[in-house]
């Protein structure tokens, strides 16, 4: 790639100092002089916005090409976005706006902002990781022979220091040299300042020796080139030596004190009225202190030289020293994270930045080169060229229905095994855009009919040894270009940031897959901020949880999840079931693949008043518990009904007393306690309820709508409960929090017992554990009794 020129470096000079302008002005903005209605704090990021200003404006106004993508550390949010403004890709109302309602978000967001955000940040460390699965995708994208017309793009992160602490940068880190990482960039903002205070001495070399340990290249940008040719000067070498050996925190406190200070100190420390004293002498206060903040990072040719040289074949971390701070009054303070220039201080940098009064927001004020130069410089920006960064997939054609064979008693983790196996059967493209992972439970939840088929994903094949060797066994360990699964490392926070990734390709690399993802449902909550995440930026997928609950029973009291079923109903952009069935799930999946697809209107539908047509992702929450099957037509009703989120699988008859709604794997317990109580109550009414979430969402969705005046709006489960008198009780169960399901007697007004798992951690058989924690059939009844007495409890269940 071609050096930058020095007239372009010029250019380059005056847009860092644009870029540094407009992000402070912002900020300042938006905390001063914007009306706040509220009193409460606005903030924004002056000092750690600075710290990132050279970097940038090298990257995006020269290193960057547009197929690059880019997590921004998030709170250098300003400058990102002040640079997509000088690119004409960011509008001054948004900039005017910043923080505040349909402004120019906090922190870049692919969803809420408008200026072409390519992953979503602010959780430190999850941009970051993002970046690594980014690439790995894109490896796999092109192994597959899709996506060759364009050429490679460079996954980039920019790095907080402090953001390093966080463990899910490391787990990426391991997992990257597990599956033969290139192209990708972190950039780490070596500030050595943290929100709190400065960071530990000599962190640079742990860095740099992690990140060599798993085949990175470690550049390292500390001194400037104004340090570097006052290096060459006679005693230049003391400087420098004085310079390494200077601790952090005293670092920033000279650098924030200025050039007075670094005048004392370094007279006091290596002054030898030699050379060293000369060097330092030849400076006035300013030039000094223009020296000793002159490091690596911000230094645009040294900057520039180090992205231009980095190999693409192999990742790369650059070390950049620089200043937290840089060019503002509070350079360097240790209290300077949230700390906002004063009014006073404003005023003071306006001036020396050449903006007058009424022309902060004009992009060229107050620069030297000359305007038509700048704007012929911005239009032949590289980055900038393509007319649409943010791509676009076709949407893959799915068939309407999965054929699985049904056995008579069977779980829904082996209906899972055994759909993923008929789709493995079939060559067609629907087949080979879904790709599967998992974080080292492939086999346990029964991914392993599928991988046998299609094979582990490698860029470099590796064959099955046991294999080669004749040994016996189930399953075909065998790597592949071809292949598509990617087996995983246990740490699930990777699963979902690969699922994040994957689930963006249509978007980032222009090729649409299917993902999907499996692990135990108890371990979504180790990894559940990266889940978050992938759904805030709109990642597609889905997610495979098994085994689930207390039903894993002598699986382990530890393994047992109660919570899930929660997230699964407030987590924003996913959808979640729980199907009891495999026919059920097989409507689910079926579904789901379309689903993950969508990208439509937000118009409700106003059959279920879900907003279906925004697509969202798929969460499924799964159960080893083998149970006897339904023998049933699958009609397009009932399959639209168990999409809907719930179904009637026995109708409450007018004098009905009583109903039960269940979901998932205690399906048997709920039959026999609606059979026990069939004894002597008629018409009990028994409720498949496959998604809480989507009748939940159907339920607020048409309330809202009917507050609006659209008085004939009902949602499913609106529809399904005006059969059932109002006299009736409501016993709602499942395996999982109660709460997830005891709503439903608010919807239509019904009494309601909510049976369910609050405390967790015994092992145990099935029906101990269900007795223990009172979801079994005598619970029900019980429940029952109590909300609707019906005559004496006859008909409990024999304990044993
Ligand atoms: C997961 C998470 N925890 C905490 C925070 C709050 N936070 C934002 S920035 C920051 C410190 C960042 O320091 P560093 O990465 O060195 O960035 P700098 O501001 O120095 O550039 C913290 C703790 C966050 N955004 N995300
Ligand atoms: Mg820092």
């Amino acid at each position: 790639m071609a050096k930058s020129t020095t007239s372009s470096l010029e250019v380059l000079a005056a847009l860092e100092r644009k870029v540094l302008w407009l992000a402070s002005w912002m900020i300042h903005n938006a905390n001063h002089l914007r009306e706040n209605t509220d009193g409460l704090k606005v903030g924004g990021h002056q000092a750690s916005s600075a710290s990132l200003a050279t970097i940038m404006t090298a990257l995006y106004f020269d290193v960057l090409r547009p197929q690059d993508r880019v997590a921004v550390k998030p709170h250098a949010s300003p400058i990102f976005h002040a640079i997509q403004y000088l690119l004409g890709n960011q509008s001054r109302e948004r900039l005017e706006a910043f923080r505040g309602y349909k402004g120019a978000q906090s922190y870049p967001s692919r969803t809420k902002d408008a200026d072409d955000v390519d992953f979503s940040t602010g959780s430190v460390g999850l941009g970051v990781a993002q970046t690594l699965f980014s690439s790995l995708t894109q490896d796999y994208v092109r192994a597959h022979g899709w996506g060759l017309d364009r050429p490679d793009g460079r996954m980039v992160a920019l790095v907080g220091d402090a953001e390093l602490d966080e463990g899910n940068i490391f787990e990426s880190l391991l997992e990257g040299w597990k599956q033969g990482l290139r192209n990708c960039w972190w950039i780490v903002d070596y500030n050595r300042q943290s929100l709190d205070a400065v960071v530990r001495e000599g962190l640079w070399e742990r860095y740099q020796q992690l990140f060599a340990n798993f085949g990175w290249n470690v550049v390292i940008l500390k001194y400037g080139s104004l340090q570097q040719a006052a290096f060459k000067e006679p005693g230049g070498e003391t400087l420098r030596r004085w310079i390494d050996n200077c601790p952090n925190q005293l670092y920033s406190a000279l650098v924030f004190a200025g050039g007075a200070a670094w005048r004392k100190r370094l007279n006091d420390e290596i002054g030898d009225q030699g050379d060293v004293s000369k060097l330092i002498e030849r400076r006035s206060d300013e030039q000094l202190a223009a020296l000793m903040n002159n490091l690596g990072g911000h230094d645009l040719p040294s900057v520039l030289e180090a992205f231009h040289n980095a190999d693409p074949e192999k990742p790369t971390c650059f070390i950049c020293y620089t200043v937290k701070g840089f060019g503002l009054p509070f350079a360097g303070h240790k209290d300077n994270h949230a700390g906002l220039m004063t009014p006073q201080q404003m005023e003071t940098f306006r001036q020396a930045m050449g903006v007058r009064p009424g022309h902060e927001w004009d992009k060229f004020e107050g620069l030297t080169v000359p305007t038509e130069k700048l704007q012929r410089f911005l239009e032949h920006v590289p980055f900038a060229s393509a007319s649409a960064r943010r791509l676009t997939a076709e949407t893959l054609e799915v068939p309407d229905s999965l054929s699985v064979t049904i056995q008579p008693v069977m779980s829904t983790q082996t209906g899972f095994g055994a759909i993923l196996n008929e789709i493995g059967r079939g060559a067609g493209e629907f087949t080979r855009r879904i790709v599967t992972t998992s974080p080292d439970v492939t086999v346990s939840t029964n991914l392993g009919p599928w991988v046998n088929r299609r094979g582990l994903f490698a860029r470099q094949a590796m064959a099955d040894t046991f294999k080669n060797e004749h040994i016996p066994s189930t399953f075909n360990w065998e790597f592949s270009p071809k292949g598509q699964h990617i087996e995983l490392g246990i740490a699930e926070m990777n699963l979902f940031i690969l699922l994040s990734a994957l689930g963006l390709s249509h978007s980032v690399h222009g090729v649409r897959l299917l993902p999907i993802g499996t692990l135990y449902d108890p371990f979504i909550a180790r990894g559940l901020d990266a889940l978050n995440y992938a759904c805030y930026q709109d990642a597609r997928f889905m997610l495979v949880a098994t085994p689930s609950g207390i039903t894993l029973a002598g699986e382990g009291g530890a393994h047992q999840s109660i919570a899930e079923p929660l997230i699964g109903l407030a987590q924003d952009g996913l959808a979640s079931f729980e199907p009891a069935y495999v026919d059920e799930l097989a409507a689910i999946m079926a579904w789901a693949f379309s689903y993950i697809q969508k990208n439509g209107e937000v118009a409700p539908s106003e059959v279920n008043w879900l907003r279906d047509e925004t697509g969202g992702s798929v969460y499924l929450r799964l159960s080893t518990r083998p149970i006897e099957q339904i023998k049933r037509d699958m009609t397009a009703e009932l399959r639209q009904q168990i999409v809907d989120g719930a179904y009637w699988q026995r109708k409450p008859g007018p004098n009905c007393q009583v109903v039960v709604a269940y979901a998932g794997a205690v399906a048997p317990e709920a039959i026999e306690a609606v059979g026990l109580m069939a004894e002597d109550r008629r018409d009990v009414g028994l409720l498949a309820v496959t998604s809480a979430d989507r009748l939940n969402a159907g339920w607020t969705a048409a309330q809202r709508a009917r507050e609006r005046g659209l008085v004939h709006a009902r949602s499913h489960i609106e529809r399904l409960l005006v059969e059932v008198p109002a006299h009736c009780g409501l016993v709602t169960v499942l395996d999982g929090h109660p709460a997830t399901l005891a709503w439903l007697g608010a919807v239509a007004g019904h009494r309601v017992r909510p049976l369910g798992v609050e405390h967790f951690g015994q092992t145990g058989s099935l029906a101990e554990l269900y007795r223990h924690y009172g979801i079994d059939a005598n619970a029900i009844v019980a429940a029952a009794q109590a909300i609707a007495p019906g005559r004496p409890i006859r008909h409990l269940k024999a304990l044993p």
